[in-house]
């Protein structure tokens, strides 16, 4: 593992945020991706429900994080239910800029300015998970305790039903335009 000196600099500010806040940084960087809660998962060689997600949501008086399980999808009815305002997934960019790390490596910690925090309750059965360290290769393991404390977060159900996330996607078949194509196409041969 480098020095911390050799980390880039969104890596370091992750760094100082921790040992500011009294939590020995142990940050862990791969070659390989951390990018996604199923990469960082592989990577790691843990289980994604240990993976903590960093997602920015908007809410009509500002950005809010919620540090989510990486098994869960947050439910925004939920959250606005939570925030007593509607909350929708802010995009890449605003996410950037509320935090000052780009997506894949958003950190629970060390934003650029401070914004409300929520932390997924299912995370809190694991001792420990992993979350990303600033860049999309470098994660630090945490105990949920300590990442509720750190962040000043809020603990709460804001993730979906599972029912809900495994409900089937419209599986229609799109038979007319297929049709239609085909029949232009041999229309067009025909009148060739
Ligand atoms: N490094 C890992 C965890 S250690 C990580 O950052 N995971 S994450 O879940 O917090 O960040 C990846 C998430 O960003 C994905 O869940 C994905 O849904 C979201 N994402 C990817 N592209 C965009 C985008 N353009 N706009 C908003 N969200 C995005």
């Amino acid at each position: 593992m480098p020095e911390a000196g050799q980390y880039p600099p969104a890596v370091q500010r992750v760094v100082a945020a921790l040992a500011a806040l009294g939590v020995e940084p142990r940050v862990r960087a791969f070659d390989s991706s951390t990018a996604t809660a199923a990469d960082a998962a592989a990577t790691i060689g843990t289980t994604v429900e240990r993976i903590v997600k960093s997602l920015v949501f908007a809410a009509a008086d500002g950005p809010v994080l919620v540090l989510a399980s990486g098994v869960n999808r947050v439910d925004t009815t939920k959250l606005s239910a939570l925030l007593g305002r509607p909350a929708r997934r802010a995009d890449a960019a605003l996410a950037r800029q509320a935090t000052g790390f780009a997506i894949g490596g958003v950190p629970p910690v060390g934003h650029a300015a401070p914004l409300p925090v929520y932390v997924d309750r299912d995370l809190l059965q694991y001792d420990l998970v992993w979350a990303a360290a600033g860049t999309p290769n470098a994660v630090f393991p945490i105990t949920p305790g300590e990442l509720v404390r750190v962040t000043g977060g809020r603990v709460a159900d804001v993730a979906q039903a599972p029912d809900k996330v495994a409900e089937p996607e419209q599986t229609e078949q799109p038979e007319q335009p297929d049709k239609l194509d085909k029949l232009g196409k041999t229309e067009k041969t025909r009148s060739a």
